[in-house]
Parts: structure tokens; sequence; C-alpha cells
């Protein structure tokens, strides 16, 4: 008996860590904060917070969800595009080195960050949309055709070819190469005041079923889309498999089957969050059976392949409806483990969150004082 215990004391201390509690990663540390939150309420976040509003632009230590709550969001978003092109500024104008400090601070302050990637077009030198370059070449082909240059009109690159001449074997895998280390570079320098890695949830390749990205369902095959998704992950975990939270999301589209949703998912092994960008473009009627449609499916699925679940993108551009927060939104995700909704960014043009200046801002203030939508001090 003596000898058993003996024997049995002897191998729990000899197990490998795992068992005792090994050092989580940042990445871990992450994923079980997120599903601890995912049972306290929905977070608000927002895109670019820090650094415009509606009426200002570049202050320090500002935000338009601190001027109407008094309060950051609980969950930041940021974009990388143009950092593929080693540009000090990204696509909306915000310097890089800013979006690092306001990364670090967000984290420091106890938020959440999210990255999301709206490249160039790696083939054509052009933006991530797509439909102009689609028309250019069409254009120009009908053209060549008109004048009897068919043959020259069959030598001009389609831009649906831009997926595959990033894989392997393709024209400009070497240069993509170079665009996935810029992309881990800037995500290495993402450490706290102790030299540790900031987790964060990536979210690149992003309303892939549409058509006006150059990685959307009409511009590349679904081996295309999953190559182009490995290859991406592989590179960025080469160098930080510790601290990435990877997110799928997919664009609002209302009527697809499982089996549809399903194609062009990266897989179990590859995806953390399931998300869904959702914006009102249209009628309220539309988007509201469209969204909820598309909720019920998605958090079915999340579920069943135990995902975080999230409104990665969202909003009604600004805001012309003053109950649009509690009335339409707040229904429609409050069924689910709605982790966060990411209103994208407010600037002088346009706005999707909210300000002291917008319609929404009392309904807003209404729905956070019901401590179900979380700012910041609501997740500490
Ligand atoms: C789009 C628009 C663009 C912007 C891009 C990336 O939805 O807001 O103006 O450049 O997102 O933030």
């Amino acid at each position: 008996m003596r000898k058993t215990i003996l024997f049995t004391l002897l191998a729990i201390m000899l197990l490998p860590c795992p068992v005792l509690g090994a050092r989580k990663t940042p990445r871990q540390k992450l994923i079980e904060r997120l599903q601890r939150l995912q049972k306290r309420g929905i977070m608000y976040g927002h895109q670019d917070d820090t650094f415009y509003g509606l009426t200002w632009e570049w202050d320090e230590d500002r935000s338009d969800t601190y001027a109407l709550c008094g309060d950051y969001p609980a969950v930041m978003g940021f974009d990388l595009g143009g950092i593929e092109m080693g540009d000090e500024k990204n696509l909306d104008s915000v310097p890089f080195t800013r979006m690092r400090r306001e990364i670090i601070r967000h984290h420091e302050r106890g938020g959440i960050v999210t990255i999301s990637w709206h490249p160039r077009n790696p083939m054509l030198g052009t933006t991530a949309w797509i439909e102009g370059d689609i028309k250019a070449y069409e254009e120009a082909v009908r053209l060549l055709r008109k004048i009897g240059q068919a043959d020259v009109a069959e030598k001009a690159t389609d831009p649906r070819l831009t997926v595959r001449s990033v894989l392997k074997g393709g024209s400009h895998h070497e240069k993509f190469q170079m665009w996935l280390e810029r992309v881990t570079d800037f995500l290495l320098t993402l450490k706290d005041k102790k030299g540790n890695a900031i987790p964060v949830i990536f979210r690149p390749w992003h309303e892939n079923n549409g058509g006006w990205f150059w990685w959307g369902a009409s511009n590349c095959s679904t081996a295309e889309y999953h190559a182009l998704w490995r290859m991406t992950q592989d590179a960025v975990n080469a160098k930080l498999r510790e601290s990435i939270v990877w997110a799928y999301s997919p664009n609002l589209q209302g009527n697809w089957t499982e089996e549809q949703w399903m194609e062009r998912y990266p897989g179990d092994d590859r995806v953390d969050l399931i998300g869904e960008d959702a914006y009102q473009w249209g009628t309220e009627e539309d988007f509201v059976k469209q969204m909820s449609a598309d909720m019920a499916l998605i958090s079915k699925i999340a579920r069943e392949h135990y995902k975080l679940l999230a409104v990665t993108e969202c909003g009604y551009k600004n805001s012309p409806d003053a109950t649009w927060w509690q009335r339409v939104l707040k229904p429609i995700i409050e069924p689910y483990p709605t982790l966060y909704i990411l209103p994208w960014r407010n600037y002088k043009k346009e706005h999707f969150g909210v300000a002291p200046e917008t319609t929404t801002a009392q309904d807003f203030k209404a729905w956070v004082a019901t401590k179900k939508l979380l700012l910041l001090k609501g997740i500490k």
C-alpha cells in the first residue's frame, strides 16, 4: 500500500507540466479571458477610436467614446493596410508608430485589441478593392477586341488572378512573402513594458464572400482562398505562435446554408473566433432579416465548433436613426453569446460609432447603463 502511494506521488511529480499548470501563452490567456467575458455581456469595440473622431483628428488622449461615456471602448480595432509597402502611415493616414503606441496603451489599460488588414493588390499595385480593376480590365479587353487586337486582349492580365499570383509558384509569390514578413515584423513589436508579447485578435482576409476585395469569392477559388489563409497564418505563426488569436469573418449575407458558409472556413485548427461584418446599408427590414438569419447560423457553427463569436464590424452610416442601437441591433445579437460589436471608424465625413454629437448618443448611453453593453471599465 505504502509502495502504491509512493509510486502515485512520484508519478504526479514526474508528470509533464500541463497537468501542474504549465505557463499559459498570451494567446491562451486572451482566449480564456474572452470566454469568461462572453458570459458577462457584449463588449463595445471601435475602429481607430483614439486617432480621430467626428470633429477632431490626431489629438492625443482623445476618443469620441470617452467624450460621450467617460470610458474607452473595451475593444479597439486597428488596420495594417499599407504596412506591406513599408509605408509610414496606413491607408487611413494613421502613422504606424502611433498605432503601435495606442495598441500598447490600450492593452496596458486592460483593453482588447483587434487588427485587420486591407493590403494593396500585390499583382497590380492598386488597392484592396478590386472592382475598379476588373472594370478597367474588361473595358480594355472590349476595346482591344473592337479594334481587332484580340491577340493583345488575350495577353492582358485578369485581376482575378491576384490570389493565384501570390501563392507558391505564382509570379508575385516572393514579393508577397516580404509583405507577410512586414506584417509579422509589426506584430512582433507589440510588447508590454516587461517585454511580453501583447495578444491580439488578427482578422485577415475578411468579407471574403463578396467580390469587392481581391481575395473575395468571385476572385479566387476555395482552394486558393484556403492556400492564402494558410500561407499567411503559417508565416505569422512561425514567429508569433503564442500571441495571435485568429478571427475569420465573412460579410453579412442573409441566405447561406451551413454548407455554403463552411466552404471557405479555414478549419477548426486555424480559427479561434467566428465573426461577421454586418452593416445596415439598405432598409432596416432587410438588415434585420439578413443579420438575424446569419447570427442564427454562425452562432450555431461557433457553438458546435467551440469557437468565440463576435460582430467584427458593424454600424449604420452616420446614424440617421436615434434608436438604432437598442431597437434594431440589440435584439439581433442579444440571443447569442456575442462577444463584441465593432462599429467602423468615426471621421468628419462619416461615422459608425458613437460620439457626443451623434443622434444615437442617448440611446447608446442607455444601453451602456443596462450593464449589458460593456466599455473598458466593464471588463476589468
Ligand atoms: C472602409 C472605409 C475606407 C477605409 C477602409 C479601411 O470601410 O472606411 O475609407 O479606408 O475601410 O479602414
